[in-house]
């Protein structure tokens, strides 16, 4: 499915947001100001451009300096993804470089593994601990025999090092814990998946539908501060989603939808279309294959037979489809980031993707747009020896749809091997395993399994607990890095750029994976002097100005036609060269070529579905421990609905109050650390809901130990998506009891 030039693409009550719209501008739209705007006046700082790195969307941040310490961190107005602005949390980016918990010095460890025992060693001493490790099982067991694990931009000298060594097991939990299931349903349906930065036209859209997506609270930042662009414009906002999220209070429909029925809702909204023939027809006649098909699948499942299913009343759902059906083709169905929630949701991607069909939005303005990128040779050098070693998450009964390496995959693969190997070695890089992957008790049994495992990490969280060795890096601030260029509406090539030395003992990747490579007979693979050095021959190849990137931070390229109304011809990279309605190759799997409605299994008596989500001010785990940011938000609580809350079973001569600590016992007995209840109608009864993040039991975070609790350690149960294998993390059941009586 690839391509040289990436394609994309692309209330009962309602109206209760209209009193929050208009609200002027666009910094402080969502409540929330970051207070940094850019300007020229640098108070006598010496500013560095460079991207951020407290989430994966890689803002642009000017990195002002003084003696020799970073005091503050604004956005870069040059930059296309920032525009000068930056959210809560790039600002607090200080927070995690002067950590006092960073890891400070290369740690190999003493005693039983997990018995978290560890010796600092010089960085000698770990790197010829590491190599002996990986040459071990090399040559015992090959190099696929080992695998990487590896989220975050600074992991692309790992996976050099990795496909250098020869392995095929490279994973990243933002695939079968994340954005698989939409990729893959997009990609079926119009040939191409959405990527990121998705390719959407937020800014330009006269309806926006945001299901489940929960922007605001999910902060991106180019993604909000387009958000709220289009609605100061007067763009519609429909928001579906169980809980009143602040998304939800700027909307002008809200349906607060029993959780895992989205497919209902969007099949009940794509028979509307079809019945009152508001869909764009010439669209449609032009560019799809199966409509005929469609028609008949949808055509009992009116808005009268979705309602006992999803809750949401027939006339919310008619009203919200008639406002998304006004606005075509800029109607941007949003396509949402984190997928896995049901085990059913490649088919609810494309059910999302099937009405944005309807409404002719991809390839459209104010819909799914087609950017390209700027062209980048890479780094002069050998080529990757050919392996025609399968991956080891591919075994007999493999997901035929998986595009990308699955982590759970990896994690389960090491317990039970699935290909014709097994695996012996983990390498992890800036991802924690324990709260990212389902049911940590697999985890650690598949890490006990394990001859060996390094973990590089800037703080001691969870996951390098359980390391043979930990690899201290240093942050983003204190390092060069590859370069950038992402397919973007307006291409670019941005520059990650050292603003402070790296402080204590910590390194930088490309120097950790260098030394590595050396240490494995990989030399030529890594011939670079620095980053730097490696970045200014790619530029050089490419015939940009490197001096210009430095000082700027970024290089803008030439744009190129992104719609139908720029003059681009729309093309599509399925079997059928057309927008598949109707998917044969599915069929051909033996799933359903049309989605279908499945019912969620209910709550048991007495309990709830656990939902989680974000908080503006911090990105999973990953900035719990950061202090600045926790001024903000330092502890998550627990939404429950206050007529349900007087129901629970414990709590009936004292209902439960707003502030009180509660714990959870999920359906297999797990107890939850205490968190704090947040008693509001603005969550449906069968459900509860928390931030993800909290409840670090790794000592080595002195602040964020102990604090909120875990909703990871709930999700002792998934439903693995049938055709790509992502893992819907929605599906777990809780009770609520007394915090004193638990303990
Ligand atoms: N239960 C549950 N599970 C989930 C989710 C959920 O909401 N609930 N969300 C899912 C989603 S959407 C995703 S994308 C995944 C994400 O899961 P992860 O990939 O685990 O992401 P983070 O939690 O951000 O972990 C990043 C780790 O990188 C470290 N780190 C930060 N900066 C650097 C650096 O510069 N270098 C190095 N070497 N390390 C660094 C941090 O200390 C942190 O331990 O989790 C998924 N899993
Ligand atoms: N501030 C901040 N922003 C982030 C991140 C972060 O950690 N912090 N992480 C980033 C990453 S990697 C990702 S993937 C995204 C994730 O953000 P999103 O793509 O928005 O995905 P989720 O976290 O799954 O969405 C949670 C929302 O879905 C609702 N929900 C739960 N179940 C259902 C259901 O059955 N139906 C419907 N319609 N809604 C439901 C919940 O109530 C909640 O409001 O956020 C990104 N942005
Ligand atoms: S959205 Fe925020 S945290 Fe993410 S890269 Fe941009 S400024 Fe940094
Ligand atoms: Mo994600």
């Amino acid at each position: 499915m690839s391509v040289s030039r990436r394609q994309f693409l692309k209330i009962s009550a309602g109206g209760t947001a209209a009193a929050t719209l208009g609200s002027g501008a666009v910094s402080n739209w969502w409540g929330i100001d970051s207070g940094h705007v850019a300007h020229a006046d640098t108070d006598g700082d010496q500013v560095i451009p460079t991207f951020c790195e407290l989430c994966f969307w890689k803002c642009g941040v000017l990195a002002h300096k003084k003696n020799g310490r970073v005091t503050k961190i604004v956005g870069n107005p040059k930059h296309p993804l920032s525009r000068g602005r930056l959210c809560p949390r790039g600002t607090g980016g200080t927070g995690l470089l002067y950590d006092p918990d960073r890891l400070k010095q290369p740690l190999i460890r003493q005693g039983s593994r997990g018995s978290d025992r560890f010796v600092t060693a010089s960085w000698d001493a770990a790197l010829d601990r590491v190599a002996e490790g990986m040459l071990a099982i090399r040559k015992k067991h090959g190099p696929e025999a080992m695998a990487l694990f590896t989220h975050g931009f600074g992991g692309s000298w790992f996976k050099h090092l990795f496909k250098s060594y020869g392995s095929p097991n490279i994973a990243a939990p933002s695939y079968a814990q994340c954005r698989g299931p939409r990729e893959v349903g997009y990609s079926l349906t119009f040939g191409q998946g959405v990527g990121s930065p998705e390719a959407i036209d937020t800014e330009n859209a006269r309806c926006i539908t945001l299901i489940g997506n929960h922007l605001g609270e999910n902060m991106h930042n180019t993604t909000v501060q387009d958000l709220a662009r289009a609605i100061e414009r007067g763009a519609d906002l429909i928001v579906v989603d169980p809980r009143f999220s602040v998304a939800a209070s700027k909307a002008k429909y809200w349906l607060p939808i029993k959780p895992g029925t989205d497919i209902a809702l969007l099949l009940a909204w794509i028979n509307v279309l079809i019945e009152e023939e508001r869909y764009d027809k010439s669209y449609v006649d032009k560019h799809t294959k199966g409509f005929a098909e469609l028609k008949a699948h949808v055509a009992d499942k009116t808005p009268d037979w979705a309602y006992p299913l999803t809750g949401i009343e027939p006339e919310l759902i008619r009203r919200s489809a008639r406002a998304m059906a006004a606005a075509r083709p800029a109607s941007l169905i949003h396509p949402g980031r984190h997928a896995t929630w049901y085990g059913d949701d490649t088919q609810r991607v494309r059910a999302m993707a099937i009405l944005s069909a309807l409404l002719g939005s991809w390839g459209r303005r104010g819909g799914f747009i087609l950017p390209s990128n700027m062209s980048l040779p890479p780094y002069p050098g050998p080529k990757y020896a050919h392996t025609d070693t399968a991956r080891a998450d591919r075994g007999a009964s493999s997901y035929p749809l998986a595009d990308e390496t699955l982590a759970s995959g990896l994690c389960d693969a090491t317990i039970t091997p699935q290909a014709a190997y097994d695996l012996h070695g983990w390498m992890v890089y800036g991802t924690n395993l324990i709260q990212s992957l389902p049911d940590a008790r697999r985890t650690i049994k598949a890490i006990q399994k394990l001859d060996f495992l390094v973990v590089v990490e800037v703080l001691p969280v969870e996951i390098a607990g359980w390391a043979d060795v930990v690899l201290p890096e240093c942050t983003y601030l204190e390092r060069d890095d590859d370069l950038w260029n992402p397919y973007y509406k307006q291409p670019f090539i941005a520059m990650r750029q050292e603003v402070v030395r790296p402080m204590y003992a910590s390194k930088p990747g490309w120097w950790i994976a260098r030394e590595l490579g050396k240490r494995l007979g990989l030399a030529d693979f890594f011939a670079y002097p620095s980053a730097a050095e490696y970045s200014k021959k790619r530029i050089e190849l490419g015939g940009y100005d490197y001096d210009k990137l430095r000082r700027d931070g970024v290089l803008l390229g030439k744009t190129t036609p992104v719609c139908e109304e720029e003059g681009l011809g729309l093309s599509f990279d399925t079997e059928s060269k057309k927008i598949e309605l109707y998917s044969e190759p599915l069929k051909k799997l033996g799933f359903h070529p049309i989605p279908e409605f499945v019912p969620p299994q209910e709550p048991p008596f007495g309990m709830f579905r656990l939902l989680f989500g974000r908080t503006p001010a911090h990105t999973f785990g990953r900035t719990t421990n950061n202090r600045f940011l926790s001024e903000v938000y330092a502890e998550n609580e627990l939404w429950i609905n206050a007529d349900a809350a007087r129901r629970i079973p414990g709590f009936e001569d004292e209902p439960l109050k707003t502030g009180q600590r509660v714990v959870l016992v999920n359906q297999d007995g797990v107890k939850s650390q205490p968190i704090r209840a947040r008693v509001t109608q603005a969550i449906r009864g069968d459900c509860v809901y928390m931030v993800h993040g909290y409840g670090h039991t790794a000592k080595g975070l002195r602040f964020a130990h102990g604090r909120g609790a875990a909703d990871n350690r709930m999700v002792t149960r998934f439903k693995v998506d049938p055709i790509m294998g992502g893992t819907g993390m929605n599906v777990n059941f809780v009770r609520v009891e007394k915090a004193e009586a638990a303990a």
